[in-house]
C-alpha cells in the first residue's frame, strides 16, 4: 500500500493545510503534492469538482471536498467520533467553518473601496456572530471541541481562527475572535499539539 497523496496549492493555508494537519494528527505519513498556481488552470478540469484539495488513496478515485476528506481520515484513524450523533455534531461545526469561508472569501476578489466596505460590514456583524455561535457549540471541558482529544473538527476551527490571527487580512482585526475563550482554546491546543509542532519544525 502506497501512502496517501494530498494535492493542494503550495501554501500553508486554508483547506489544504487543514488536511495536512489532520493527517499528521492522525499519524498518517503522506505524499504532500504541492502544485504551482500556473499549473492549476490545466489541472482544474481533471478534478472531481474543479477545486482542491484532493486526496488519493490506493484503489479509489481521487476524493474531493474537504469535509468529506477530513471525515474519511477521521473515521479511518480514530480522530472523528465513532458515535453517529456525536460525529454529526462535529460535522455541523465543520460546516460552520465552511460558512465562514463562504462569507469572507468573496471579499478576496474585491478591490477597495468595495473590499473595505464589505469587510467592515463583516466585522460589524457576520464575524462576531460566527464566533458567538462557534463558542456556543464548544460545550465540553476543553481544550478541544470534545474535551482532551484532538479530532478533525479541531483542525478546522484552528485554521478558521488562524486565518485572521496573523493580522494579514485587511480590515479584519487579528483579535476578531479573541473574545471567545473556548474557540481560542481550541486554536491554541491545536497549535501546541505535538504532531502539529513537529510538522512546522520539519524544516
Ligand atoms: N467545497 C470545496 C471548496 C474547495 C475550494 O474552494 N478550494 C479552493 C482552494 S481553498 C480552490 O480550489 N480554488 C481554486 C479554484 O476554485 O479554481 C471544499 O470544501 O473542498
Amino acid at each position: 500500500m502506497t501512502r496517501p497523496k494530498l494535492t493542494y496549492f503550495d501554501a500553508a493555508m486554508s483547506r489544504g493545510e487543514e488536511v495536512r494537519l489532520a493527517l499528521r494528527i492522525a499519524g498518517v505519513d503522506f505524499d504532500d503534492n504541492r502544485i504551482k498556481r500556473d499549473d492549476w488552470p490545466a489541472m482544474k478540469e481533471t478534478t472531481p469538482y474543479g477545486q482542491l484539495p484532493l486526496l488519493e488513496i490506493d484503489g479509489h478515485a481521487p476524493l474531493a471536498q474537504t469535509n468529506a476528506i477530513l471525515v474519511l481520515i477521521g473515521r479511518r484513524h480514530g480522530v472523528h467520533p465513532a458515535d453517529d450523533f456525536e460525529a454529526a455534531r462535529h460535522e455541523g461545526m465543520m460546516q460552520h467553518v465552511e460558512d465562514l469561508r463562504a462569507a469572507v472569501s468573496p471579499t478576496i476578489r474585491m478591490v477597495d473601496p468595495e473590499r473595505k466596505a464589505a469587510r467592515e460590514a463583516l466585522v460589524a456583524g457576520t464575524l462576531p456572530a460566527w464566533g458567538r455561535f462557534a463558542e456556543r457549540n464548544i460545550t465540553g471541558a476543553g481544550p478541544f471541541f470534545a474535551g482532551d482529544k484532538a479530532n478533525v473538527v479541531d483542525v478546522k476551527l484552528h485554521m478558521a481562527v488562524r486565518w485572521f490571527l496573523g493580522g494579514n487580512v485587511d480590515y479584519i482585526p487579528a483579535t476578531i475572535f479573541s473574545g471567545f475563550p473556548r474557540l481560542m482554546a481550541v486554536h491554541d491546543a491545536v497549535r501546541e499539539h505535538p504532531a502539529v509542532k513537529a510538522w512546522y519544525a520539519r524544516g
